[in-house]
């Protein structure tokens, strides 16, 4: 079999830029099954055997538009060998939001940080090295406009994707949700992939119903819900929120490490 490499990533971080230049004109276009939502796919320049998908751009997986729930549920169920995540390095805060949730599914993640001509020119230094430590995976800055970086960014993306490697999760929730994430996950082990076990407990406790459907008969039907509520009763606060807001604080954490923003005086503004 093929082996695949998904390409995710919000709208207009530069994605379609990425893919002409990863693909050529080596490019096939069609619907993803069942809905009128444009699916492209096409071979790795230089690797006959290693396709790219394109996924329509998305925000987040937790599905709120039909191109959302396109995304993830190819993440899920097709389960490519590896996801190269464009990030528009202009815009850590927002684009940072969904690549920590991609580093929850248990496959190989790339980030190709891009627009970096844009971030040059204003003056901002983003240090490759801290962000891939803090998100525990590769990290390439890339301009797909200008076709920088394009080389190294396939050779180790080719490289993860042959791996077979799943990836460590840097990111740890605070210390009560996590007790809460082993004890949902240990009720659907066994279940569910076990690469997967930790994203669907954290969907399971985000109260997400739409990946509760499609879980396994068994695993849809744990009840979870005297540890989420004995959570949101401790933080005062709803659980989707509660993770929402945590996921920000870690995403602060890394930019604070590792993007220094310059004004035009050359000054540190941030
Ligand atoms: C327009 N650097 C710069 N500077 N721009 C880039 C880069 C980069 O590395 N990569 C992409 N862009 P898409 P999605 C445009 O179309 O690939 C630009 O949604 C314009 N169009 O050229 O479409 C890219 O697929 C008029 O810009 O993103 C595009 O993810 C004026 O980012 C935009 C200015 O790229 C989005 C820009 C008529």
């Amino acid at each position: 079999m093929a082996v695949t490499i998904a390409l995710a990533g919000n709208p207009n971080a530069g994605k379609t830029t990425l893919f002409n230049q990863l693909t050529g004109s080596n490019q096939y276009v069609g619907n993803w099954p069942g809905v009128t939502v444009e699916k492209k796919e096409g071979k790795l320049k230089g690797h006959k055997d290693i396709v790219i998908a394109d996924l329509p751009g998305i925000y987040s997986l937790s599905p709120y538009t039909l191109e959302e729930v396109v995304a993830r549920n190819y993440l899920i169920n097709n389960r490519p060998n590896a996801i190269l995540n464009i990030v528009d390095g202009t815009n850590l805060e927002r684009n940072l939001y969904l690549s920590t949730q991609l580093k929850e599914l248990g496959v190989p993640v790339i980030m190709a940080i891009n627009m970096m001509d844009v971030v040059t020119k204003n003056g901002d230094v983003l240090n490759l090295e801290a962000l891939g430590k803090a998100m525990g995976c590769k990290v390439i800055s890339i301009s797909a406009l200008r076709n920088q970086g394009i080389d190294e960014l396939i050779s180790v993306a080719v490289a993860e994707a042959n791996s077979g490697a799943v990836p460590a999760i840097e990111h740890r929730f605070s210390e009560n949700v996590e007790k809460a994430l082993s004890e949902i996950q240990s009720k659907i082990s066994g279940e569910v992939p076990e690469a997967l076990a930790r994203f669907f407990a954290i969907k399971l406790f985000e109260r997400d119903d739409k990946i509760r459907n499609e879980l396994p008969e068994k695993a849809k039907n744990v009840d979870v819900e005297s540890i989420i509520s004995g959570i949101e009763k401790e933080e005062d606060d709803d659980a989707e929120s509660i993770i929402t807001n945590e996921r920000y604080k870690y995403i602060q954490s890394i930019i604070s490490s590792a993007y220094e923003k310059r004004g035009k005086t050359g000054l540190t503004t941030s």
